[in-house]
């Protein structure tokens, strides 16, 4: 374990595919937990970070372009929220945004890492904000893939999935096996949503993770926005669902509830971020 306080300005970078992506700012701590490596580094520019191996995860400046989109297109549109589930997620910032919907009667927070939560509740309390005391949410400290193993049929309104990247502990977040699970836990008319990488810097895990679900439900789009301190910065998120794609129906009820407290997230941009698929991607989804 190496704990340190540095009070100079340096740069921290996470490398991919030959570029970097940095930060100017403070590192506060670094150390590794039976998972990963875990860093909290203070930026100029966007508030305490954290990385886990090396990659960015979320800031406290930038959480909210990943955070609502993630979140409103699937608790917008289905049938029922009362009972959701995040795998992953263990700053908080996902259960923020669904604790926001009056509706929402329990929340599932499975993380693997307690020492996410625990350095996320010091460092980056305003993630998480009020979720962490708010008695909807139940936090479980599992491996997620056991979890949608061992529930049963039709048990969730919604599946959010906040993973890492595949590489480390979230690997298994992007298989045929976790997500077939997933689908026979929600129930009928619930909608699953996936961060799914960048189709620039992570393109044939983004290809791949939406041609997996639209095999195992009868819908899958992906969403494409901006995450400024992911690598390319170009972002996606990806919803499914079965019978129709309930996703791109946000209920005009929840829509009114919920834009007042969004910074990124709209009716409108959702609209435009499903319709922003590159060329080339799409053309990729319709080969067979
Ligand atoms: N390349 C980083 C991908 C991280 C996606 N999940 C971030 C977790 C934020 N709750």
């Amino acid at each position: 374990m190496n704990n340190q306080l540095n009070t100079t300005l340096e740069w921290l970078d996470e490398y991919h595919q030959g570029v970097r992506y940095g930060l100017l700012g403070k590192l506060i701590l670094e150390e590794s937990s039976t998972f990963q490596k875990i860093t909290i580094f203070e930026s100029k520019r966007y508030g305490k970070a954290l990385l886990l191996d090396d990659c960015w995860m979320t800031a406290e400046k930038s959480e909210k372009y990943y955070h609502e989109c993630l979140i409103h297109p699937a608790l917008c549109s289905s049938n029922q929220i009362d009972n959701i589930l995040i795998i992953g997620g263990g700053d908080g910032g996902s259960a923020k945004e669904c604790l926001k919907y009056k509706e929402v009667k329990s929340i599932d927070l499975v993380e693997i890492d307690i020492k996410v939560i625990e350095l996320s509740k010091k460092y980056l309390p305003t993630i998480g904000g009020n979720a962490w005391s708010d008695s909807r949410l139940h936090l479980q400290i599992k491996n997620g893939i056991d979890w949608v193993k061992h529930i049963k049929e039709n048990s969730y309104d919604v599946i959010i999935i906040d993973g890492a990247d595949p590489v480390g502990p979230a690997k298994g977040l992007f298989s045929n096996s976790f997500l077939k699970d997933c689908q026979r836990i929600l129930k009928p008319g619930g909608v699953l949503a996936t961060q799914s990488e960048s189709p620039e810097s992570f393109q044939e895990i983004h290809i791949n993770i939406v041609k997996v679900l639209r095999e195992i439900f009868d819908y899958a789009d992906p969403m494409y926005g901006s995450v400024s301190i992911y690598p390319s910065g170009l972002w996606s998120w990806t919803f499914a669902s079965m019978e129709k794609p309930k996703y791109m129906y946000p209920k005009k009820s929840r829509v009114e509830e919920i834009s007042k407290n969004c910074q990124i997230w709209s009716q409108r941009w959702q609209q435009g971020a499903f319709n922003t698929i590159p060329a080339f991607i799409e053309r990729e989804f319709a080969k067979t």
